[in-house]
Order: C-alpha cells, then sequence, then structure tokens
C-alpha cells in the first residue's frame, strides 16, 4: 500500500473545492435564456378531473407555454413500462400503470403533476400555476398499506383489490413443514414506516434542445446519468440514444431516491424543443415530499419455527408492500422484492418462505431508498430474535450465537436462495459485546434505575447484499504531457467516489493523485456507466479502475521494453516504474505516457496513445456484514430517549478509505435512527392528505440526537472481485433501524411493554408505558 493506496486514511480530495463553495451542484446550473417551470400537482389523493382550463394562465404575465397531459399524449410521450414476468396470487397478469408524466384524466396521490407551466420568471410562473383551473370530482381513496389490502377503495376501477403481484421466495412446504414440526413457533407483526430521503438539496432539472443537432441535453441531479440516457431515448422520445446528452454535476445526495428519471426530466425536454429554448425545473423543499419517491411502507407477518434447545427451523414471512399508485417501472417494486432474501440474516435457518403482495395505494410510488429491501428484512428477522428470546426465555445473545452460521460452513447457501461467500459473523458479535461492555450493562441498569431512568440494551447481526452482478466502466486516459484524467460510470452524490477511484487507481499504477483529473456524470464524456446504487461503486466501478490499470500496464511494459532495449518479459512494474528485472534501468510511467504519443518512438506493430477502458461486472454479489449494538436511556415520566452508546463492527471486506468508510457508516446510521425514532410520511387516512410536508411535520435527525459512535472493521474479503472489497454505503441504515428499536423494547419490556412500532417517538414511547401501567 503505496502513501495514497487502498486502505490509507486520506482526506477528500473534492473537499477542497466543495468547502470552498466550487460545487456545481443543480442550482448552480444555469443556461443562458432559460426560462423558469413550476409543476402544478393534485391537491386530492384521488379525483376525477372534470375539466382543466389551462387559458387564464396562458394568459397570464410572461407565461410561455402551459402542458397538461394531452399535451404529452400528442407529443406520442412513451412511459417506462415494467417487463417482470409477475404474476398476481390468482394467476391473472400482474396489475401495472405507468404514469407518463402529466395527469391523464384522473389523479391517484396528493402531489401528483397535472400541469408544468413554463414563464420569463420562476414567480410568472408560479402566480400562473395558480390560474389553472382544475374541477376535480373527489373519489373515496386510500393511503393506508394495510386498508388498501383490504380493498377500502380502488385506486384502478381495473383492479378493485389494489393487488398488482405477488413475489415469492423460498420453499413454501419445507417452510410450513417446518413450521408444523416445531416446539415453539413465534408470531410477530411488524409495521415499516413509510419515510423519504431528504437531500440537502432537492432534485431539480434543466431541458436545452439544439435545433442544429437535433439532440437533448439535461442537467439534472441523478444517480445514473446513462441510464437516465437510456430510459429517456428508448422509452420516453423513441429516438437514438446518441440525442441526448445528461451532465450531472455535484449531487447533493442521493440516496437512492435520485436514481431514476422522474417526470420533470421529460417535461423540461419537451418544453425546450417546444419553445426552442432551455427550461428550468427546481424542486422546493416543501414540494419535495410531493414530488419524490418514498420507501419502505410494508407490514409483515412473522413466524420463526423453533426446536425445544433454541434451534432455527424455519421461517415464514407475508409482507404486504405499498407500491403507491402507479407502477412505472421495475424500480418500483424493487424493495418489494429485490432485497427480501437477507430475511434470514446471518442465522442458519434450513426451510424458508416469503411471500410479498405489492399493493397499491394514493400515495407516491415507493423506491429504492439507502438499504432498498435490507433495512426492512433485518429489521423482521433480528426484532423476531429478540421476540422469541422473550417469549421463549432465551438470552437474546446465546440464542443468536446458537442458530448463527458458522464460518466453517461458508459459502453458504441460504434457503432463500442467497450464496453467502465469506464472513466472521460470530467474532462480529463478539467484538461488539466486548466494545459495548455489554456484559456491564446490569450494572449501568441498575444506576438508571436510581436516577428514576429506563435503560435498554439492543444487538443487531445485519447482513446485506452489495453490489450484485451488472457491469460498471472506468476509463484512464493519459495525455501527451504525462499526466491523466480518470473517467468514471458510476455517479458521486457524496461519498467521496473521486477520492475513493484515486486512491485504487494511484495503488495500481502509482502515480500522484493529485496528478489525476476526476470526471464522471456526463454521458458525452464518459463512455459508458450503470451509476451509483446498491452499494456498487467501489466494488464494481474500482474493479473496472483496476482493470483499465492492468491493461495500461500491459501496454506500458511493451513500450518501456522498446525504451530500454530489454526484452518484454524481462520488465517489472511497480510504484509507477517500468524496470528491467535485476538492473538499475527504469523509467517511469509518465514518460513511457508521453513516448505513447509520439510516432518514432513506438516500437513496430505498437498502436500509439495509452487509454484504456476496463468494464467489470460481478459474477454474484458481496455480503456486508456486521454486528451493531445500541444502549438507550428513557425518562418514563416524558419518554424522551437518549441513545447512550452506539458499536459498529463492520466487514466491508477490503476497506479502500477508512475515513471515507466511517462517514458512510455515520450518514447511515443517521438515516436508520431517523426512521427508528422519528421520521415517518402521515397521510391523513379520510382524506389522502399528505400531513408531513415540512420540517415542523416531518422530523429530522439533528446533532443532538446522534450518539458517538464506536466503529471498527473486522474486514474479510471477498474473492468476487479483484479489491477483495464488500458494500459499505448502506450498511449502518440496515443495522440501524433494528438495534434501536431493540434496545429501546428492552429499556421498556421490565414493564411489560412488548410491541412497540416505529418511529419510536417520545409520545409513542410515553404511550406505551401508559398502557403497560394501566
Ligand atoms: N468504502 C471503503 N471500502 C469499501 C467500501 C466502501 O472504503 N470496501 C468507502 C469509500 O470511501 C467509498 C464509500 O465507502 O467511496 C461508499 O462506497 P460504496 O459502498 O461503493 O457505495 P457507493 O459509492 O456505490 O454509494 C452508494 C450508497 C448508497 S446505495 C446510498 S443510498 C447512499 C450511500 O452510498 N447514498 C449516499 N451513501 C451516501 N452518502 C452520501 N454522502 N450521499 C448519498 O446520497
Amino acid at each position: 500500500m503505496g502513501q495514497f493506496g487502498i486502505g490509507q486514511p486520506l482526506r477528500r480530495f473534492e473537499d477542497r473545492r466543495l468547502l470552498r463553495g466550487n460545487g456545481r451542484f443543480q442550482g448552480d446550473a444555469n443556461v443562458p435564456g432559460q426560462a423558469y417551470a413550476v409543476v402544478l400537482r393534485s391537491p386530492h389523493a384521488h379525483a376525477r378531473i372534470v375539466s382543466l382550463d389551462t387559458a387564464p394562465a396562458l394568459a397570464a404575465p410572461g407565461v410561455l407555454a402551459v402542458l397538461t397531459g394531452d399535451d404529452l399524449v400528442a407529443a406520442k410521450l412513451g412511459v417506462m413500462g415494467v417487463s417482470l414476468p409477475r404474476k398476481r396470487p390468482d394467476g391473472s397478469p400482474m396489475f401495472a400503470r405507468a404514469f407518463l408524466g402529466l395527469a391523464q384524466g384522473r389523479v391517484r396521490y396528493v402531489g401528483e403533476p397535472v400541469a408544468f407551466v413554463v414563464a420569463e420568471t420562476l414567480a410568472q410562473a408560479r402566480d400562473a400555476a395558480e390560474l389553472v383551473a382544475v374541477d376535480y370530482d373527489i373519489l373515496p381513496s386510500v393511503t393506508d398499506t394495510a386498508e388498501a389490502a383490504a380493498g377500502k377503495a380502488a385506486v384502478w376501477d381495473e383492479c378493485p383489490d389494489n393487488i398488482s403481484n405477488l413475489f415469492e421466495a423460498g420453499n413454501k412446504a419445507a417452510a410450513e413443514a417446518a413450521l408444523a414440526g416445531a416446539a415453539h413457533i413465534v408470531k410477530r407483526r411488524y409495521v415499516i414506516s413509510r419515510v423519504y430521503a431528504h437531500f440537502m438539496e432537492p432534485r431539480g432539472a434543466i431541458g436545452v434542445w439544439d435545433p442544429g443537432d437535433e439532440r437533448f441535453t439535461l442537467y439534472a441531479d441523478v444517480q445514473y446519468p446513462h441510464r437516465v440516457r437510456q430510459a429517456l431515448a428508448t422509452r420516453i422520445f423513441k429516438i437514438p440514444e446518441s440525442h441526448i446528452r445528461v451532465v450531472a454535476g455535484d449531487v447533493g445526495g442521493g440516496f437512492g431516491t435520485k436514481g431514476w428519471q422522474y417526470p420533470e426530466h421529460r417535461l423540461v425536454l419537451l418544453a425546450a424543443k417546444m419553445l426552442r429554448r432551455p427550461v428550468k425545473w427546481t424542486c422546493e423543499r416543501s414540494e419535495a415530499v410531493l414530488a419524490d419517491e418514498h420507501a419502505r411502507d410494508n407490514v409483515s407477518e412473522a413466524e420463526l419455527a423453533l426446536d425445544a434447545e433454541g434451534r432455527f427451523l424455519g421461517l415464514r414471512v407475508k409482507t404486504l408492500a405499498n407500491v403507491g399508485a402507479y407502477v412505472s417501472s421495475e424500480r418500483n417494486l424493487l424493495a418489494s422484492f429485490s432485497n427480501v432474501g437477507t430475511l434470514t440474516g446471518v442465522y442458519d435457518i434450513p426451510a424458508a418462505h416469503v411471500a410479498v403482495l405489492a399493493v397499491m395505494a394514493n400515495t407516491n410510488g415507493t423506491a429504492p431508498y439507502r438499504g432498498a429491501g435490507r433495512p426492512e428484512a433485518t429489521y423482521v428477522i433480528e426484532r423476531l430474535i429478540d421476540d422469541a428470546a422473550r417469549e421463549l426465555g432465551h438470552d437474546p445473545l446465546a440464542l443468536r450465537r446458537r442458530n448463527m452460521i458458522p464460518t466453517a460452513r461458508l459459502p453458504y447457501k441460504t434457503a432463500l436462495g442467497l450464496n453467502y461467500d465469506v464472513g466472521d459473523f460470530a467474532a462480529n458479535q463478539q467484538r461488539a459485546l466486548e466494545m459495548a461492555d455489554w456484559a456491564g450493562f446490569p450494572g449501568r441498569r441498575t444506576e438508571s434505575e436510581k436516577r428514576g431512568k429506563l435503560r435498554g440494551i439492543g444487538i443487531a447481526n445485519p447482513i446485506e447484499k452489495a453490489a450484485g452482478p451488472g457491469q460498471e466502466f472506468a476509463e484512464i486516459r493519459f495525455h501527451p504531457s504525462g499526466n491523466a484524467t480518470l473517467l468514471m460510470g458510476s455517479k458521486n452524490q457524496g461519498q467521496g467516489h473521486e477520492t475513493t477511484f484515486k486512491q485504487i487507481l494511484s495503488e495500481r499504477l502509482g502515480i500522484d493523485p493529485t496528478d489525476i483529473q476526476y470526471i464522471d456524470g456526463d454521458t458525452d464524456r464518459v463512455a459508458f456507466g450503470i451509476g451509483t446504487n446498491g452499494s456498487r461503486s467501489t466494488v464494481i466501478g474500482g474493479s473496472a479502475v483496476f482493470m483499465a490499470a492492468d491493461k495500461i500496464i500491459a501496454k506500458g511494459r511493451r513500450l518501456a521494453a522498446h525504451l530500454l532495449e530489454a526484452a518484454e518479459a524481462d520488465i517489472e512494474f511497480g510504484e509507477g516504474q517500468f524496470t528491467v528485472a535485476g538492473t538499475d534501468r527504469a523509467v517511469a510511467l509518465a514518460e513511457v505516457a508521453k513516448a505513447a504519443f509520439r510516432a518514432n518512438n513506438l516500437p513496430p506493430g505498437l498502436e500509439g496513445g495509452l487509454y484504456e477502458t476496463g468494464t467489470f461486472a460481478p459474477s454474484d454479489f458481496t455480503y456486508p456484514n456486521g454486528s451493531h449494538v445500541c444502549e438507550v436511556e428513557i425518562d418514563p415520566e416524558t419518554g424522551a430517549l437518549e441513545i447512550v452508546n452506539y458499536v459498529v463492527v463492520d466487514d466491508v471486506g477490503t476497506v479502500v478509505n477508512p475515513i471515507g468508510l466511517k462517514g458512510q457508516i455515520h450518514g447511515g446510521v443517521a438515516q436508520g435512527l431517523g426512521q427508528a425514532l422519528m421520521e415517518e410520511v402521515v397521510y391523513d387516512r379520510e382524506s389522502g392528505q399528505n400531513l408531513s410536508g415540512s420540517f415542523m411535520d416531518y422530523a429530522m435527525p439533528r446533532a443532538d440526537n446522534m450518539p458517538y459512535m464506536h466503529i471498527e472493521s473486522n474486514p474479510v474479503p471477498t474473492a468476487r472481485n479483484p479489491l477483495g472489497a464488500k458494500g459499505a454505503g448502506e450498511a449502518g441504515t440496515v443495522g440501524a433501524l433494528p438495534v434501536i428499536v431493540n434496545a429501546v423494547v428492552d429499556a421498556l419490556a421490565p414493564l411489560g411493554v412488548t410491541a412497540l412500532d416505529m418511529p419510536a417517538t417520545a409520545q409513542r414511547i410515553w404511550q406505551a408505558i401508559q398502557a403497560a401501567r394501566a
């Protein structure tokens, strides 16, 4: 490991630029002559549009255009659509209706885009939006997941039961047999609340039409520039992919929620083409909860079968997952199925079956958000184990230990079909217990009780599925003067990619990272990319850097042999130098790069230039895992809670940057803590109104809610990529949800409280205490 290589705790190169106010965020992007757009959104959860009159808005000062659903139909725009071979429980085809971009005769959730108003100034667009006259006939609505599944109101007339499709995994008969033969079955119902991402910078988009090249440019803060381009070209506008350029600058937080293309992207492009003028749309802070995809929101019935000694025999889970009113693409179904596999956790559960009903409701669509199904799955298994321990009189640690997959049994195929390769689950738990001084907890509890406080401790052993099969791209371009540019297909949103990838490049090529220019986020500059989600960038993008670097070394070796007048087989590469083995004759990579651009320097048959690409695709997922311990203190008179200790042991394989990793764990835990303790999107059950429109109604964790965190790594490198790395970006969130609620329930258990749903607000805790006392 060199000074700048893999494993070094380097401070982020990008921070110099960002902290000095030189970032280029979405709001910083402007195009000369741009007009401004505002989206008029539905004020109703479900209504028929009786009439829609744009004339008064069009007549308002500065207004350039008012688009409605009819304009999108006239422009023959397409939709994303879902192509999964999924069925409904009765065997009929999946029910999924994609959203075109503006309402088509009906609105189905509060916030659904109805009209797109473009004017010379933002103020004029806002004023004009108020003049669009829409006459609504309000219809019955349903926003609660369980009520939607019970058919309280139909989101779509053609689908009265609101069931889009059923997803199943595991072996149903085996799980049933395990339950039938069990000494004990512990059954619980867990509700995973609805939350949504709060970016530092809400979304935005600028559409530009170049009539000369007949080409669109979209400036937008997206996580997958290339995939957004592909979707807009092939599915929405039905034009060649080369006729769209997507540019994403600095992204002020993505968290999965900026992962895809939203209606506003096609609207700014269409309006720009119609008006022959750039059009800019910026989401307002209080508009975001109406405009963005939401996340989580499911209800699970879980049953764990145990033998008389407390050995796990089987697991059966039935989940209702709210997917929202529209199923516009696979993405809306992703969180409801793709990661349920981690439901069996790090435990040896021989039989398991999970059935997920994707339920439609008059709500925003749900989509991947930090963890995308893994926090939900881990929540169910880790809470269920604690509940089983309490119900059957086991020690929760011993119960976990007894059922943990031993290292000797890895690789291990789970009953839900995942292939865990490496890990050291027992050691993670053991180390976390030591760091948290679990053994000293009874003493601390007694001390808290003396002060009239309740104290609880919880553990969770998360495992997640990250960086799955799928390609990522890297290109290393040397320039004739000998320095290099690194171009990446993944897209940074705050994770520190520039630093991470420069470290990997530096490790391989021995180049000083400050000599490398870094580029991502532009489909015209970067040849190909998939993008950033599922904690895949380091593992897959980093491996692509590795591959590209190896090609640079291979070509450089031929050139170096020529320059040093030696046989290619005798040339060694290390620390940025090509050396003739056993001699002090050497030439630096930068000199070789310069030579590559001078035709008279090249050996016969060698093509000039030094630029290489790498496209890596792993054969299987990586399985980052770890152990979280959380300790809380609660004031029983108010329900107020303080996290007094938080410990994380993580295994993300090879750690590229320990500071970056810690930052990711911190941020991930903060996001999990938010959901566990305070965040929740709340709808009014009758009207379907979204009641969580501002930070007054939607509580976000702040610095004083965050505990000091003790974080340690227990890395077990994977062989599934050349780095040995596993994904890290979501790990904190996956562990935080269950461990915090487990600690809260542990604190309340002596009073007789056994069930508590997220978010564990002071009010909910206080109510649970009152109910138990009564
Ligand atoms: N890292 C490491 N060693 C590893 C793995 C990761 O040192 N073995 C460190 C590196 O510093 C790396 C970072 O962790 O740059 C994140 O790496 P990775 O796990 O590859 O995750 P991605 O870069 O693919 O980021 C995606 C992930 C996801 S899915 C969400 S959601 C999320 C997250 O990252 N959104 C974020 N973290 C976020 N952090 C910020 N600031 N903003 C977001 O929107």
